[in-house]
């Protein structure tokens, strides 16, 4: 019986009443007439396990034993969302266990609503690794991912008096269902200590005296694939002490200290650092970088390869794809492995490395680019120091060979600098040892080349590639959007989830009225569903008949939120001074949705601004509700879900050059909003793909902002130029939106007066006439909805599924299926 496999429960609505019951009495303890809703969403989520598992345990079997090649996606971040959806959605089973709750006297939405996020990421990095893995799974790839369970993921988002207050995220304080930790597949990871050289058996060999260490607890998530019966493995690591009571110390009467030992190992995983895109190089963030990549690396080589396996042959069988530079020291780390550990000669395992590892690299910012100091590496592995110097000698080596000796060339190509401190530079570390190299959109893989590394693609050739972000249809249309989906369903059949260029059918019925009309119900449906939401979650709503104008992302200078508020100060102004009649006025409601990285002063005063503006904007009786600003605090994934699907508006507005890809941008296209947007990133797929006629483009190309920096910026001149821009930058510097003062917002006005590094005023006179065209396009409502539909038939290239067969073919080199 025990070798026998798990079958799943039977899949009839009795069936699952019975295990769902099963799972309320023995997992939570609890009759039904007693159960709390957390309880009965418990049951629930244990009961969809169940049903899981057998297609869980066949496919680890399964991977095992075809020995064929496989990615490994290590991400510091996995942005999630809700499981429980998705889990019923991939399973077939969310009717039968509507029906099934139903029959018990319970609404699964209620239930549905229980359930806490895992928040274990910031932005788009993190919500990419979510699509991905999703995507790995629905076209059976041999995959895992790897990354870190946080206890504390991204912070939840409050507002005092319109400004930002973080509170930590406890998302696993009420119950876990969906993890299964392992303490008795723990790996030790060491720290700090020193090296030595040693004589083995005539051979000169390093090795490593580490001076403290933790253990790596794996937590393993499933990540089932859309009606494929697959099921594949998210593996998050936990640091635990290695000895919760260490008998000397114990035996020392020191208890005290032995408990503080515990506390310092659990805190390697304890929290999510919220910066996005801003490094702090603190020593905790090289820790919980190094424990992961360490603890991933050994759970492959013990875990997935047997025992006896041939270690030249490793790029026949992993490719580790490096997501950003977070997991970059997995390079030095492989290295001393394979020749410490493993003997290998250095040149054999460096010929290796360079085939089992690739880099994504997601941003252009070069403060963003993570660099280690390394007076930290060598306190905190300095082994890998001493690795990572004789590669990067070996390649300054190289170069001279190549390119002569080039000193200029040298430094900067150098993987140390030694300005402003002497540092590792972990984005050049990850392109001299990776396969490959990709950026995230065709604009932004084109501006690494030519402008980031622009001596590295000199030297070699071949290695930069492009593979374009996508998202998952699963979640952003059939899970977000059920009534689209259903919509798109009826006119093309079930096949457009895994295929999603199907899509393309849509085109002709955008040309048949009542389509349209359905399509136009729809959206009108779901912003209705929006005020729902939005009023039992924050006592907010949004008014029957308005254009929703969203703009939902991290609040990051380069994407410009300024603008954005620039444009409603100016329509306000208008209304306000007289020269615009309110009832020419389309009415509007501006959604914003954004977390300021808790350091990051500007963006939580633009924070503070947008909160201010709104508050005055939507009450003054002059505005007559036309004008209407929405801030929910707490953007997630859960409710990007929800906003996302009733948007009419997507701003895009980055400066051209800073944005590398955005894939809320897809995901807004793929739900029939149409984009206000700059030539960055992605958005120029899109328009290139939905057509000029349905994308509202404005504001410099990035060679033009190239042009402009060069001739020299003078943001002030703008100022001068532009009534409009000078009356609404007046407005806010007169404390128009600060009871009068003028001291809160004038950080915000001077700086875009007389810095304003991401263009924003350069920009505004292009971004308030293309607001002008949107206002225009949006009176002809049926017009409006075509364009829509357009969009969406247009967006099936941005599935994350598209995204992994590029991946496949131009990286990892996978079989397409086990
Ligand atoms: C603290 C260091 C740090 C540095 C960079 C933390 C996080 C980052 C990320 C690279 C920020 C990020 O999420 N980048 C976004 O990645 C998305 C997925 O590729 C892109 O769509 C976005 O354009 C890019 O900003």
């Amino acid at each position: 019986l025990a070798l026998a496999p798990v079958s799943a429960p039977a899949s009839s609505v009795d069936g699952f009443v019975r295990e769902f019951l099963k799972n309320l009495n023995f997992t939570q303890g609890v009759p039904l007439s007693a159960s709390s809703p957390n309880d009965r969403y418990l049951a629930l989520a244990h009961t969809v396990r169940d049903y899981l598992m057998a297609r869980w345990l066949e496919d680890q079997r399964g991977q095992r034993e075809a020995q064929s090649k496989g990615v490994a996606y290590l991400s510091a971040e996995y942005l999630l969302g809700r499981q429980l959806d998705n889990n019923l959605l991939a399973s077939r089973l969310t009717d039968v266990a509507t029906e099934a709750l139903a029959k018990c006297g319970i609404d699964i939405d209620d239930l549905r609503q229980q359930e806490v996020e895992p928040g274990l990421g910031n932005g788009g990095l993190g919500r990419l690794a979510a699509c991905f893995i999703d995507s790995l799974a629905t076209m059976s790839v041999p995959s895992i991912g790897y990354g870190i369970r946080y206890e504390y993921g991204i912070f939840r988002q409050t507002f005092v008096d319109g400004q930002q207050v973080e509170q930590p995220d406890a998302w696993l304080s009420l119950g876990s269902p969906w993890e299964f930790p392992h303490p008795e597949a723990a790996q030790t990871i060491s720290f700090a200590g020193h090296t030595e050289t040693y004589d083995d058996d005539g051979v000169e060999r390093s090795r490593w005296i580490p001076a403290w260490n933790v253990q790596a607890v794996p937590y393993n998530y499933m990540v089932p694939g859309y009606h494929n019966g697959r099921v594949n493995t998210l593996r998050l690591w936990r640091s635990v002490a290695t000895n919760a009571f260490d008998l000397r110390i114990f035996n020392s009467g020191d208890y005290e200290e032995a408990v503080r030992a515990q506390i310092f190992a659990e805190n390697i995983s304890k929290v999510l650092y919220p910066e996005d895109s801003t490094p702090q190089g603190k020593e905790l963030r090289l820790q919980q970088q190094y424990f992961f990549v360490a603890a991933s690396i050994r759970d492959f080589l013990t875990n997935v390869l047997a025992e006896d396996f041939d270690l030249e042959k490793l790029p026949e069988r992993i490719i580790f794809q490096l997501n950003d530079t977070h997991p970059v020291i997995a390079v030095p780390e492989f290295m001393r492995v394979l020749v410490d550990e493993k003997k290998m000669d250095w040149d054999a395992a460096w010929a290796i490395t360079q085939q089992c590892f690739a880099y994504t690299c997601h941003t252009l910012l070069p403060e963003a680019l993570e660099v280690w100091s390394v007076d930290l590496l060598g306190r905190l592995l300095p082994r890998h120091l001493e690795i990572i110097y004789r590669i990067n000698d070996e390649f300054l080596l190289a170069v001279r060979e190549r390119f002569g000796d080039d000193e200029m060339r040298i430094r900067n190509m150098s993987i140390v600098s030694d300005f402003p401190e002497r540092s590792v530079r972990m984005a050049y570390l990850a392109t001299v040892a990776g396969a490959k190299v990709n950026g995230v959109a065709e604009l932004h893989s084109q501006l690494l080349r030519d402008k980031v590394l622009p001596d590295f693609n000199e030297f070699y050739p071949g290695k930069f590639t492009n593979v374009t972000n996508g998202v998952t249809p699963r979640r952003f249309i059939r899970l977000a959007n059920p009534q689209l989906a259903d919509l798109i369903t009826e006119a093309l059949g079930a096949g457009w989830t895994v295929d999603l260029e199907r899509l393309r059918g849509l085109e002709s019925f955008a040309e048949d009225p009542e389509f349209r009309a359905r399509f136009a119900e729809v959206k009108a449906a779901n912003k209705r569903t929006l005020n729902t939401v939005l009023l039992a979650r924050d006592g907010l709503s949004v008014p029957d008949g308005h254009m929703l104008d969203v703009m939902v992302k991290r609040l990051h200078e380069y994407k410009r939120q300024m603008l954005k508020v620039l444009h409603i100060v100016t329509s306000y102004e208008g209304i306000i001074s007289g020269r615009v009649d309110v009832k020419d006025v389309t009415p509007r409601t501006f959604i914003f949705g954004a977390k300021a990285a808790p350091g990051y002063v500007m963006a939580k005063r633009i924070i503070h601004l947008i909160n201010a503006v709104g508050s005055v904007v939507n009450a003054d009786p002059r505005v007559e509700g036309r004008l209407n600003v929405v801030f929910p605090p707490n953007y997630n994934v859960t409710l990007a879900e929800r906003v996302i699907p009733a948007a009419d508006l997507s701003e895009q507005i980055s400066l051209a050059g800073k944005e590398a890809s955005g894939t809320g941008n897809m995901k807004f296209a793929l739900n029939g909003a149409l984009t206000i947007g700059t030539d960055d990133g992605a958005n120029v797929e899109i328009r290139e793909l939905v057509g000029d006629d349905n994308f509202f483009l404005f504001g410099m190309t990035e060679p033009e902002v190239e042009a402009l920096w060069a001739e020299g910026y003078r943001p002030s001149e703008f100022y001068q130029k532009d009534e409009d821009l000078r009356r609404a930058i007046d407005l806010i510097a007169s404390g128009a939106f600060s009871g009068g003062d003028r001291t809160t917002f004038e950080p915000v006005v001077s700086n875009l007066l007389y810095d304003d590094r991401f263009m924003v005023l350069a920009d505004y006179a292009s971004y308030i006439a293309e607001q002008g065209k949107v206002d225009a396009a949006y009176g002809d409502q049926d017009a409006w909805t075509r364009s829509a539909i357009l969009n969406v038939a247009r967006s099936g290239y941005f599935s994350s599924d598209r995204s992994m067969r590029d991946y496949i073919q131009r990286i990892w080199h996978t079989p397409p299926a086990y």
